[in-house]
Order: structure tokens, then C-alpha cells, then sequence
């Protein structure tokens, strides 16, 4: 193994810019207010040291569908927590959507069924 690999780093599966908004809440609709996000996708086991995340969302068991109808955007498409939250994650750059889509999905599974 690398010396990257080091167990006592938080192992970070993925981050980049994309436009983010929070359409509902446990099930209710929110206004859309689309803002650029910082978006870092961490294993389960990560705790915050020094960084601290606005918000934060498990993915465990959560749900993705491209959505383009339910925006003017294009490249969108929609996370649903188990808990009734709703996102809309978009890029203008279809291949970085893609990518986060497909990571995303497989970070909501069990390791299983990856
Ligand atoms: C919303 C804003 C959003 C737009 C949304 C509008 O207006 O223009 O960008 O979503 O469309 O309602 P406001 O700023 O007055 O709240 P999209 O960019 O995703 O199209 P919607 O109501 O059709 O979702």
C-alpha cells in the first residue's frame, strides 16, 4: 500500500464545486435557492477535525434520479434522503454530473452492492 493510504487520515472519496439547492424537507417544498457548494463525499466512519461542513447529508439508503425536468438546468438531478430531504446537484459540465451521480449511488449502498 501507498504512503497515502495511512488508516489515520480520513480517506476522502471524493469533492468539487457543484450548484447545489435544497428542494424539500422531510417531505415538505422548499423555495429553490441554488448556491455553489463545496461538496466532499467522506466514508460514514469520518469525523470533522479541523474542516466544519455547513450541512451535511447520509447518503445510507438514499435515493438518485436524474432530473431534469425539475429544473431550467440542465445536467440535474435529485437526491432523496431517507428522511424525506430533497436536493438538486448540477454542473454545466455533463461528465463531472455523471461522475458525482455514479459515486454518489454507489456511497448509498451497502459495500455489498457496489
Ligand atoms: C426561482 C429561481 C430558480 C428557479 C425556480 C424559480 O425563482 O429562478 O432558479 O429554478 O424555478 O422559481 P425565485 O428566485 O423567485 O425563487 P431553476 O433554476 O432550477 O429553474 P421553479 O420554480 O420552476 O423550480
Amino acid at each position: 500500500s501507498s504512503p497515502d493510504s495511512d488508516s489515520s487520515k480520513p480517506e476522502l472519496e471524493k469533492a468539487g464545486l457543484l450548484n447545489k439547492t435544497k428542494i424539500s424537507e422531510g417531505g415538505r417544498k422548499l423555495r429553490k435557492n441554488w448556491n455553489q457548494s463545496w461538496v466532499v463525499l467522506t466514508p460514514s466512519s469520518w469525523k470533522p477535525g479541523n474542516s466544519r461542513p455547513e450541512s451535511s447529508v447520509d447518503l445510507r439508503g438514499a435515493q438518485l434520479e436524474f432530473a431534469d425536468c425539475l429544473s431550467s438546468k440542465k445536467n440535474v438531478f435529485k437526491l432523496r434522503t431517507v428522511t424525506g430531504n430533497e436536493f438538486l446537484l448540477q454542473s454545466e459540465t455533463d461528465s463531472l454530473v455523471r461522475e458525482w451521480y455514479n459515486t454518489i449511488q454507489g456511497a448509498g449502498k451497502p459495500s455489498g452492492q457496489r
